[in-house]
């Protein structure tokens, strides 16, 4: 199912005209008539690929280019004529085309992903309108990429998951609860980061979710190395890595697909390509198709939760059996502004943006694709929805009733132990707040 490298797919794309047989530099260079004539001919007789005889005859020597073979055509290669197909499972109107494609998860396992995905959008809507009124500092939507959960149902529990900040989806289905969500938003004594971070920077160690953090594409080479961990300690486990297409810019990302290629890791790197890294779309953000470096790749509709699933799967089978990196890149559209700090009317219409909420949504795809199957009604979306806003806003007004954790935390953690002069500034700060009380909302801190 999965395809094989950039480079192998070049290999068998026909040739295309060379550059080196037009330029005119080359010409005067050589000196004239004896390339004209060898041009001559080989415009005369057009050239094909040469057969796989001819490819192992000609195999180069050196350890560099292993499946190289000699060509006496100079050919610059400048990406694929042809783009990376996507995986698709299921179209907008939740059919399958092959059935041999669909999971055929079961009623309870289908229909619990749907859940999810619906209620990560509920608590989209309600955490978004919080933010706008300033309840909490700051938030971010996963609208149009809630097929994230497919991923997560494909992993192992014990799988272990390294995140960027938009698949909140994952968590949700691994059991992190709305407790826990409105918790490190609201920063209140429950966080089990304890306040220190900004919202939806989740993590759960009994959930193996390492915790998210801001620099983008860090995570990375870490989930590499976590990878390669595993697979020294014998563990029949990969890891999960997500990140987006603006993050695949960084240097880490190639960093880290070298170092998992070349160390044999089992982790499945997960892109979502959603078009956009804040305001910049991809048009600005790469020119190639397709990713190197000796890592099996697929590309798959990111709004088809059964082709992320599969994918993922697979992918998972790969990396535990045979500990190899897979990368993985779902296509989408970020319906929502990049983050709550943002408005992304100004660099794209609204238009372009409600009619993608409307052509096609991967919550839509699924609810067509139960409802085909009679395991889904109107009657249960409308309790689904009303049940689940209630306990939304239940524990979004829990959470902003507790307190905050104790000041003491904000010293505790920098390191292992807390040294002399971390605890000197610890008790400057006590003095200071006892100088001026009224400044200092201590009353919201818990005690200890
Ligand atoms: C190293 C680094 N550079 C820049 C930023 C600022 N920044 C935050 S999110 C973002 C865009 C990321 O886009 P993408 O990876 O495509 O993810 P998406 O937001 O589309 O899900 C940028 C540039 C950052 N957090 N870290």
């Amino acid at each position: 199912m999965l395809r094989a490298t950039r480079w192998a797919s070049v290999l068998r794309q026909p040739i295309r005209p060379r550059l080196g047989r037009f330029h005119p530099g080359a010409r005067s260079l050589t000196g004239g008539s004896r390339i004209d004539q060898k041009q001559a001919a080989a415009e005369a007789t057009p050239a094909s690929a040469p057969s796989s005889e001819e490819k192992a005859r000609r195999r180069v020597h050196f350890p560099g280019a292993r499946n190289s073979y000699f060509t006496d055509q100079m050919d610059f290669i400048s990406g694929l004529d042809e783009a990376i197909p996507t995986y698709q499972v299921m179209d907008n109107e939740g059919k399958v085309a092959d059935p041999s494609q669909d999971p055929n998860l079961s009623q309870e396992t289908a229909v619990k992903i749907y859940r999810n995905m619906v209620t990560l959008n509920l608590m989209d809507v309600i955490m978004y309108e919080a933010q706008r009124q300033g309840r909490i500092s700051f938030y971010m939507t996963t609208y149009g990429e809630e097929s994230t959960v497919g991923s997560a149902e494909a992993l192992d529990p014990q799988d272990v998951i390294f995140g960027q900040y938009r698949e909140a989806g994952v968590l949700l289905h691994r059991g992190y609860t709305l407790r826990d969500f409105m918790a490190q938003c609201y920063s209140n004594r429950h966080d089990s980061g304890k306040g220190r971070q900004m919202p939806v920077h989740y993590g759960s160690r009994e959930l193996n979710f390492h915790t998210i953090s801001s620099p983008l594409a860090t995570q990375i080479p870490q989930a590499a190395g976590a990878a390669y961990a595993l697979k020294r300690a014998g563990r029949p486990h990969c890891v999960m890595c997500y990140f987006g297409d603006g993050a695949a810019s960084e240097g880490d990302f190639h960093a880290a697909l070298n170092f998992a290629a070349t160390l044999k890791c089992p982790v499945i790197f997960f892109c979502r390509n959603n078009g956009f890294a804040i305001s910049t779309p991809v048009e600005e953000q790469y020119k190639g198709d397709g990713i190197g470096y000796g890592v099996h790749s697929i590309r798959v509709d990111g709004n088809d939760v059964w082709a992320v699933y599969n994918a993922t799967k697979q992918a998972r089978e790969l990396a535990t059996q045979q500990h190899v990196p897979v990368l993985i890149e779902a296509m989408t559209y970020r319906v929502g502004h990049h983050s709550t700090s943002d408005d992304s009317s100004a660099y794209r219409s609204k238009k372009e943006v409600e009619d993608w909420k409307h052509k096609d949504n991967p919550i839509t795809r699924l609810r067509k694709y139960l409802e085909a199957r009679d395991w889904w009604n109107e009657q249960q979306e409308a309790d689904l929805r009303t049940e689940m806003r209630k306990q939304l806003l239940a524990a979004f007004a829990a959470a902003e009733k507790e307190k905050k954790p104790a000041l003491s935390e904000l010293f505790t953690d920098v390191y292992d132990k807390s040294p002399q002069h971390l605890q000197e500034q610890e008790r400057e700060l006590h003095e200071l707040i006892k100088r001026y009380p009224e400044y200092y909302p201590v009353d919201d801190l818990a005690d200890k």
